[in-house]
C-alpha cells in the first residue's frame, strides 16, 4: 500500500527533470507516425526533459513496437517508453491483426517490464482520420502521450519509492 498521509492525492507530476524516455516509432504511415513524434518531443521538452534524456528508436511498422519497447524496458535506461504507430484499414482483415497484437503486446510488455509505456498508436479506418489525430482537427495524440509519460514516468518513480521497505536505523 501507497502510505503518504493522503492517499486519494497520488498522482503523477507533469514536472520531466531527470526523467528519462525512449520513444519507439513505426516508420509504416510515417507521414503520420513522425507527425505523432513530433508532437511527443514537444509535450516532453515543455515538462522540462533534457533532450539528452530522450532516446528515438524507430521499428518497421507497429506489430515490431512491443519487442522493441520490453527490450528497452529490459535494460534499466528509462523511466517510461511512449510507442508510436499508425494502423490503417485496408482491404483485408490484416489490419485487425496488426491492431490488436501491437495494443496486446504493448500491455503485456509494460506489465511485464513494469515500466509504464505510452499507447500512442493510431488505428484508424481512413487517413484522413488519422490525419485529424495528428495534428489537425482533433489535437495531436503525440502531445497528449507525451504528457501521459511524463505523468506515468513521474508516478512510478513515486511508486517504487512508497513501495521500497525503509531500513531500521542501525543504533547500538
Ligand atoms: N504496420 C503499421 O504500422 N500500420 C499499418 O497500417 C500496417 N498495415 O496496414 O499493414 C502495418 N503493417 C506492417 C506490420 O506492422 C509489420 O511491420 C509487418 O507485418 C512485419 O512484421
Amino acid at each position: 500500500m501507497v502510505s503518504t498521509g493522503k492517499p486519494d492525492r497520488v498522482r503523477g507530476e507533469l514536472n520531466a527533470a531527470g526523467l528519462r524516455f525512449g520513444i519507439v516509432v513505426s516508420q509504416f504511415n510515417s507521414f503520420i507516425t513522425d507527425r505523432l513524434l513530433a508532437g511527443a518531443l514537444d509535450a516532453l521538452k515543455q515538462s522540462g526533459a533534457a533532450e539528452g534524456r530522450i532516446e528515438i528508436i524507430r521499428v518497421p511498422g507497429s506489430f515490431e513496437i512491443p519487442i522493441a519497447a520490453k527490450k528497452l524496458a529490459a535494460t534499466g535506461r528509462f523511466d517510461s517508453l511512449i510507442c508510436v504507430g499508425c494502423v490503417l484499414r485496408g482491404e483485408t482483415s490484416h489490419y485487425d491483426y496488426v491492431a490488436s497484437e501491437t495494443a496486446r503486446g504493448i500491455q503485456l510488455a509494460q506489465l511485464d517490464a513494469g515500466v509504464p509505456m505510452i499507447f500512442c498508436v493510431l488505428t484508424c479506418d481512413t487517413l484522413e482520420q488519422a490525419i485529424d489525430r495528428a495534428g489537425l482537427k482533433s489535437g495531436n495524440k503525440g502531445y497528449e502521450s507525451g504528457l501521459a509519460a511524463v505523468e506515468m514516468a513521474s508516478l512510478a518513480r513515486k511508486l517504487s519509492k512508497a513501495a521500497a521497505p525503509s531500513r531500521p536505523s542501525r543504533r547500538r
